[in-house]
């Protein structure tokens, strides 16, 4: 195995005999197949697509395949063969449709012709042979940005994932796929600057994947509003669910009714408070516990069942198994699994009948509050007191803290970073980095009314920001770059990578990024983006605020 994708990995170089995120070798080389086949897939229905043929069950399958591989989504061998396998026969009966009806495809030999081997050990020895490394180049540089734009479409894959199950599809992003993937086996050479170029790309139809989810989102569940979370418990049976995928919780919030469980957001999924449509359901209280690094503890400790929805899953251990269920892309060796039927429906019945055979909470627990809700819709309602507030010199700047959280001790900076912002400072914060702060929220205060801490929602919901930012600079008549504005960005996984991507693509300049930079760009690449979009890495809270404010 060799695998960097993420911010932790290995000695900040990649992990070689085992995951630090618990994934096994067998695995990770897995998934390297996965995107290797999936290689294939793009090769033949880049194709196909010429002369009008396309397989929309395909289409859609690149997503779900893609985002299997992303850091702590799943980490089943069993899921990856069933995968592999999949791919490759969607590979062929489009080809074959192409060819039925005349049409002579252009397939070099390589992922488009591969063969998988029919038992698990001969699939591992291939796996084995398409790794990072086995890729069809021998410049550094050009490899990075192929990593880059791999890592990248990972992330839009968890983005498109979601906006999929809620019925969006989007002919554009479809055909990226078979673009980014097919780009660079197909025998045809392509420079660094074609690699910049697709790398950007990725940012765009990311922004593009992030805007048809936040369709998908308010126009299903409305428009978020905004609302405080209890982040204690209340006496009584329990379910959490944890993850990104708002329409998971809303089925178990409708299967749930009745029956005397109170449901509970974990992680990433606590912005599901501030959607009318999930609010409505009273048994939906509250938050369970904080960031995903610290579920270990927090699961061990809770006298309930979990549904993880995505992203991020840590190691089961034996004093929870059985009461944490996977479903979507989820996956855990073992770990029950609750798959969605053919209309897409699920019966969470299985999570349901766990969390009453499990005593549930002895008592309430009073655990303070965090504000959600600060989408778009809500912010550009105020942003005539805002941009007020800003002439009167009443607020001096605004700060974009968001992005993953994660173990390492570094990210303690993201805390101390909001602690140190002067009083005059309004920060908005996404993703589940926001955990170490946001219950803060009202010991930092608001400036008139506005609240200084806004929490905009999921890291999909940058999206959110964009928009708002954009609306700020237009009432300015100014640019992103020259409002009072930085993004101070903690990263992890590949939706991080993703969101960078985006930001570049938007030529947004002095990106501050932590904790520490991605293994996978070369000393070149990194060069480039210094010199072109001024990427700092963080220093001390002290440093970046002084260097910021002036
Ligand atoms: Fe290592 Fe991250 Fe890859 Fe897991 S996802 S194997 S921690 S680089
Ligand atoms: Fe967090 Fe895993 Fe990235 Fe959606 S839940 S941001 S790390």
């Amino acid at each position: 195995m060799f695998c960097y994708q993420c911010e932790q990995t290995m000695k900040g170089e990649g992990c070689t005999k085992i995951g630090v995120c618990g994934k096994q070798p067998e695995v990770s080389d897995l998934q390297d197949l996965t995107a290797y086949v999936l290689r294939g897939l793009a090769l033949v229905a880049r194709e196909a697509r010429k002369t009008g043929h396309r397989s929309e069950a395909a289409d859609a399958y690149f997503p779900d395949a893609l985002f299997s591989t992303l850091t702590n989504v799943n980490f089943d061998p069993d899921d990856f063969v069933r995968l592999i396998h999949d791919i490759v026969r969607f590979r062929d009966e489009l080809k074959g449709k192409a060819e039925a009806a005349g049409q002579a495809l252009d397939l070099p030999e390589g992922p488009a012709t591969f063969v998988p081997a029919p038992d698990y050990a001969g699939l591992l020895d291939q796996a084995r042979e398409t790794g990072l490394f086995d890729y069809p180049t021998d410049d550094p540089d050009i490899r990075s940005l192929m990593h880059t734009v791999l890592f990248g479409l990972k992330g839009v894959s968890a983005y498109m994932d979601h906006a999929q199950v809620l019925g969006k599809k989007d002919q554009e992003i479809s055909d990226f796929y078979h673009d980014a993937l097919a780009a660079g086996w197909d025998g045809k050479p392509m420079t660094l600057e074609d690699w910049v170029g697709m790398a950007l790309k990725t940012g765009e139809i990311n922004l593009k994947t992030m805007k048809l989810l936040d369709a998908a989102n308010t126009e299903t569940y409305g428009d978020p509003v905004p609302t405080e979370v209890p982040l204690g418990h209340k006496k009584g049976k329990a379910i959490v669910v944890s993850g990104h995928d708002l329409k998971d919780l809303h089925m178990l919030l409708e299967q749930t009714r009745d029956k005397g469980i109170t449901v509970y957001t974990h992680g990433e999924m606590i912005p599901a408070h501030g959607y009318p449509e999930l609010k409505k359901y009273p048994h939906l209280y509250g938050n369970y516990g904080t960031a995903w690094q610290n579920q270990q503890k927090e699961f061990a400790a809770l006298p309930g069942a979990v549904l993880m929805t995505t992203n991020c899953l840590q190691r089961i251990l034996p004093a929870y198994t059985g009461n944490v269920f996977t479903t979507g892309r989820v996956g855990w060796p073992g770990a029950p699994h609750i798959a969605a039927k053919p209309d897409g429906t699920k019966d969470f019945t299985p999570v349901i009948e766990r969390a009453l055979a499990l005593p549930g909470f002895a008592a309430d627990e009073e655990g303070g509050s965090a504000m959600v809700g600060f989408g778009h819709k809500t912010l550009l309602g105020v942003a005539g007191k805002v941009v007020e507030l800003v002439k009167a010199g009443k607020i001096r700047h605004f700060f974009l803290v968001g992005g993953c959280d994660g173990a390492k001790p570094g990210r303690n900076y993201y805390t101390k970073f909001v602690e140190q912002a002067p009083r005059d400072t309004v920060i908005l914060t996404l993703a589940c980095g926001k955990y170490r702060f946001n219950a803060m929220q009202k010991a930092l205060g608001d400036i008139d009314g506005i609240p200084r801490l806004l929490d905009v929602g999921q890291c999909n919901d940058t999206y959110s920001a964009i928009v708002i930012a954009s609306a700020l600079a237009e009432a300015f008549q100014t640019d992103v770059n020259s409002l009072p504005l930085s993004l101070i960005i903690s990263w992890y996984e590949q939706k991080a990578a993703a969101i960078l991507l985006t930001l570049l693509f938007l030529g947004i300049k002095n990106i501050y990024l932590g904790p520490s930079l991605p293994a996978f760009l070369t000393p070149n690449v990194l060069n480039f983006l210094v010199e072109k979009y001024n990427i700092k890495p963080i220093g001390t809270p002290e440093e970046d605020l002084k260097a910021i404010l002036g």
